[in-house]
């Protein structure tokens, strides 16, 4: 078993509904364990679009896949959710699911980039993912807390204090 981290990201539709639909679809695949998910939190839209606010999250992982594999069912998830609105590469979308670490693996594979190769410039990806792995460390050795603190990103991340939780096990 090998431990991973996604970062989940919406703007567009139900986003709670399609947040929680991701992770339930994760959980539903036998190769994949969700082990902890962080608060939801409202981002403001990183990368020059004009576009309504996100809603970010991150997840851990405990899963039999090798990375391409899990890119793979990440993606098969993202189509089977509506995947992007629009066309733009950072633009709106329904459903994001992004692989940010896995063990202490670095790979660069196409399209497979581990550790995601934005993480440390994104509060949106780090505030959720330092909520549930402060500890962790990054394959040079920095900790998610320290690349945090380090984080120059102003951009607005506030947790959703209407309903932190994302009760995702339900339904
Ligand atoms: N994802 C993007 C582009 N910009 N901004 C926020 N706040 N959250 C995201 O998930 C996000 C973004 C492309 O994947
Ligand atoms: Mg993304
Ligand atoms: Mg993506």
């Amino acid at each position: 078993m090998a431990e991973a981290y996604l970062s989940l990201g919406c703007n567009v539709g139900d986003c709670r509904g399609s947040l929680a639909s991701a992770l339930r679809k994760l959980e539903a695949d036998a190769g994949v364990s969700v082990i902890s998910v962080s608060s939801v939190y409202i981002t403001e839209p990183v990368g020059g679009v004009e576009q309504p606010s996100f809603l970010n999250m991150a997840a851990a992982l405990e899963t039999e896949f090798r990375p391409a594999d899990l890119l793979a069912l990440c993606r098969a998830i993202e189509r089977e959710l509506g995947g992007r609105a629009g066309r733009r590469p950072m633009g709106p979308r329904t459903i994001d699911l992004d692989i940010l670490l896995y063990e202490q693996l670095e790979i660069a594979d196409g399209e497979l980039i581990i550790p995601h190769p934005r993480m440390l410039e994104r509060a949106f990806v780090l505030v959720p993912l330092a909520e549930i792995a402060a500890d962790l460390e990054l394959p040079e050795g920095t900790t998610i807390g320290e690349a945090l603190r380090a984080s120059s990103d102003d951009h607005g991340v506030e947790i959703d204090d209407t309903a932190p939780r994302l009760n995702w096990r339900a339904c």
